[in-house]
């Protein structure tokens, strides 16, 4: 006897014995009477295939995992996308995940995220973590899409009508920034990321250097960086930014990691009279130990995340509450499974989420977002990017973008579909395999620095 006939035994007995259901086996009645009323009952469901599709439609490699169901035409779509690893993912998936999930009820969705996290033994990684993440995202799909609702009304339902965003805004001096905040606050940005390039050095989020003329391979070819001069202008940039923008608009800025822990603790110092609503990534993941030591000298408010895998790198600053907005990748940490819990931890906290939302998230991963960001009560921000013509063809149900606002269509699911004809049409290239930016950045005496 199944678990299900079981308890249908169980509870028509006790029915008819006006006792508890878990009294039925003992003092169950010869009587048969109506079961109490249950949802509909569903046909079993089990997973029948597994894909991973590789595509660039905005030139970007995104990794998305479609998984198939034994009814016909239910399946889910989840987002996988580690663009520097691309191939690895893909090999995680195909070779490990589908085997171990071909036959599983795509329903049981905790049950599937916590077998497939034990099943390497090894784990808290990216690569694994993102795999997962496709695999979970693909079965909130189904999930959505089987009770005919979709994820956000899983997740609780919405506490906000729609999700409010920032955008990039870059240029290479003072003035080119302000006019890219200008025209994004024009078409309704509430919130603005700010990026300078610094003259001679390679800048993370601005103006990439033209570098058409350097003959040198493109995986010898060196990035200089140096952050001293970047921690004296940034402050300025945001005094001009001020002083011509005026308070209204809510300005962010993202550190990347990329200057000693000292120079970070000044540079938050620094931008206090600018009120940022927050500055990112001020310390690498290697360095969150310094987090206690900067939350005691300065009110600027702190977001840190999309590096983090393992619960041991976010959950103390969360608990001690040294940061203001958490903003883990969803796909690296292994998808809405964690993310969701991730985002009730720190509403304890008084946290808010500001996930990752780079052109490196598929737009099923920012629909993904846009779901959790609709019902978290403590939901802070949420990174945007409008979709390419192309990406919206590829992905039809993308989210949209509209007033600062991301809004979510009310599909069942995550509302989302991919044409995976159109998808081959946009192949990811593997030459070269990956931007060479990463791991060629380096100090003018040579030696290799944090991206
Ligand atoms: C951000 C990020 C990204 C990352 C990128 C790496 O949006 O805050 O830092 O743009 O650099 O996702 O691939
Ligand atoms: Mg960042």
């Amino acid at each position: 006897m199944n678990r299900r006939q079981w308890l249908q035994q169980s509870t028509v007995g006790a029915g008819a014995a006006g006792l508890p259901w878990f009294f039925a086996g003992r003092f169950g009645s010869a009587q048969p009477v109506a079961a109490p009323a249950q949802g509909k009952q569903l046909p079993p469901l089990k997973i029948t295939d597994v894909k991973t599709i590789l595509t660039a439609p905005a030139g970007i490699r995104l990794v998305v995992v479609k998984i198939v169901t034994s009814e016909p035409g239910l399946y889910g779509l989840g987002c996988a996308t580690f663009t520097q690893r691309a191939r690895v993912v893909e090999t995680a998936i195909d070779k490990y995940l589908k085997p171990f999930l071909i036959g599983k009820n795509p329903l049981d969705v905790e049950d599937i995220w916590q077998s497939c996290f034990l099943s390497s033994y090894w784990r808290n990684g990216p690569v694994l973590g993102n795999a997962i993440s496709g695999v979970d995202m693909a079965c909130w799909d189904i999930v959505g899409k089987r009770a005919g609702m979709p994820v956000y009304q899983l997740l609780g339902g919405k506490c906000r009508k729609a999700v409010d965003t920032y955008r990039h805004a870059n240029g290479a001096t003072f003035q080119e920034v302000e006019k890219a905040a200008r025209a994004l606050m024009e078409q309704g940005q509430r919130y603005v990321r700010v990026q300078l390039a610094m003259p001679g050095l390679f800048t993370y989020g601005s103006t990439k250097i033209d570098d058409k003329d350097d003959k040198t391979p493109a995986n010898a070819r060196t990035r200089t960086w140096e952050p001293r001069a970047y921690g004296r202008t940034l402050p300025k940039l945001f005094e001009h930014l001020r002083k011509q923008l005026g308070d209204e608009v809510e300005l962010l800025h993202d550190v990347h990691e990329r200057v000693p822990p000292p120079l970070a603790v000044q540079l938050c110092k620094d931008l206090e009279p600018y009120q940022l609503f927050f500055l990112e990534d001020p310390f690498s993941p290697e360095d969150v130990g310094w987090f206690k030591n900067l939350r005691q000298q300065t009110s600027t408010a702190l977001a840190m995340g999309e590096l983090f895998n393992n619960p041991n790198e976010f959950v103390p600053l969360i608990a001690e509450r040294l940061i203001d907005f958490i903003r883990i990748h969803i796909s690296q940490i292994g998808g809405l499974t964690p993310a969701r819990k991730v985002a009730a931890l720190c509403e304890f906290f008084n946290v808010r989420t500001a996930w990752h939302g780079p052109g490196d998230v598929s737009p099923v991963g920012h629909a993904a977002n846009v779901h959790l960001d609709l019902a978290t009560p403590n939901f802070g921000i949420q990174e945007a990017r409008p979709f390419t013509q192309a990406e919206q063809d590829v992905f039809p149900g993308c989210p949209v973008l509209k007033d600062g606002y991301l809004w979510s269509n009310d599909k069942p699911g995550f509302g989302i579909d991919m044409d995976e004809k159109l998808a081959a049409k946009f192949p990811i290239t593997d030459d070269p395999p990956f931007d060479y930016n990463w791991g060629n950045l380096r100090r003018r005496d040579g030696s290799i620095t944090k991206p």
